[in-house]
């Protein structure tokens, strides 16, 4: 490039200093040695080109901008020649390859129990439920008497329970929840009038022997619904539109009579089975019968209405306890509940 004589001196001087820098700080001396707002030496130059005679303002501005314009080249070149090098070093020689590409990260999902509680619960929710929570280490008397299980009724057989080993006046009375009722009592115990309207959801926990419907582990939703003038119609409307929202319409759901301490009367809902259709094969899954079994339910007995503090004569209401896997087997058409908890990703990736 051709340059005035008398710039050429200076930027023979910044073109060296340049080439001599050999990190970002020498960089940045040279930037304000040269380029400084108010004693830069460029700077300076080109503030003095209106003070040049007027024949040669012109052509020396034009130089001088030129100059100006190699020289911020210059040192843009520069700084990436400083970056390359730093870059090359920390691959070559440190332990770490920068040059490799990132490993992609996993998204994590939601357990397909955990969606299937949360539609459970969005589609009672729209009917006006509310939720409510309890704990999962549970006293005898909310899990076993206060839902007219006392010590000796056989009915505490259903539920081989599992208790925590601490002793009160010599016998044990905290145990992990075997179902979600206890809080059928812990909801009306904390409310003080009608109308009750709350699904309950939650862990519980069984010494089950496992199959591909049994799990020791388990989730329910309790359902509990107190009012004036609650009748069992209520109870199949509710669980009929649930069903609907959770499976579709072609469906099938059957209520038979059963028998739980806590109603009156008492039936179960089950709904056919997905594998065998009802065929008559010989089906693991619904064991031949057709149609699997998802909660139990029934109207709340008179006395715990009346042990809540309500009149029993005009205060009635609805229970039911459904379990969670189950609906998550029926609706994604799964053979066993042990896959739930088996930590398998490739099973789980799959929801
Ligand atoms: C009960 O637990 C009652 N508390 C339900 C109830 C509530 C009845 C309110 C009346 C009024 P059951 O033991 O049948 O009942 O369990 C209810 C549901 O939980 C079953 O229908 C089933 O869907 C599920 N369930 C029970 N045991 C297991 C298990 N071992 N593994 C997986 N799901 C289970």
């Amino acid at each position: 490039m051709s340059v005035e004589p008398s710039l050429e001196g200076l930027r023979e001087e910044a073109l060296a200093a340049l080439a001599s820098a050999s990190n970002e700080a020498g960089l940045e001396q040279w930037r304000i040695t040269f380029f400084g707002r108010q004693e830069g030496r460029m700077t300076a130059l080109l503030r003095s080109i209106k003070d040049r005679p007027v024949d040669e303002r012109a052509s020396f501005g034009a130089n001088a901008n030129r100059l100006k314009q190699e020289l911020e080249g210059a040192l843009e070149a520069k700084q990436q020649d400083l970056k390359d090098a730093a870059l090359k070093a920390l691959s070559t020689d440190s332990a770490i390859d920068v040059t490799l590409p990132g490993r992609p990260q996993v998204l994590g999902r939601l357990h397909p129990v955990t969606q299937t509680m949360r539609d459970c619960l969005k589609a009672f929710g729209d009917m006006g439920f509310r939720v409510a929570e309890g704990p999962e280490v549970e006293w005898d008397r909310y899990n076993f008497d206060g839902v007219r299980i006392p010590e000796d009724h056989p009915a505490r057989d259903m539920w081989d329970t599992i208790w925590v080993n601490t002793l009160i006046e010599g016998k044990r009375h905290m145990l992990l929840r075997t179902h979600t009722s206890p809080n059928q009592v812990r909801v009306l115990e904390r409310t003080p009038a009608p109308p009750v309207r709350v699904v309950v959801p939650g862990k519980c926990y069984r010494q089950e022997a496992t199959d591909a419907t049994h799990e020791w582990m388990l989730t329910q939703i309790e359902g509990l619904a107190v009012d004036q003038g609650v009748r069992m119609t209520d109870l199949k409307g509710v669980l009929y539109e649930w069903s609907r929202q959770m499976f579709g319409s072609d469906r099938k759901i059957i209520f038979h009579h059963s028998y739980f301490p806590f109603v009156e009367p008492g039936v179960e809902m089950a709904i056919d089975c997905f594998i065998c259709r009802g065929d008559g094969r010989a089906c693991h899954t619904c064991h031949g019968t057709g149609w699997i079994e998802i909660l139990g339910a029934g109207m709340v007995h008179p006395e715990i209405i009346e042990t809540a503090g309500y009149d029993s004569s005009r205060v009635t209401g609805f229970a039911f306890g459904l379990g969670v896997e189950r609906v998550a087997l029926l609706r994604w058409g799964i053979e066993d509940i042990r896959n739930f908890y088996a930590n398998d990703v490739r099973f789980l990736q799959q929801f």
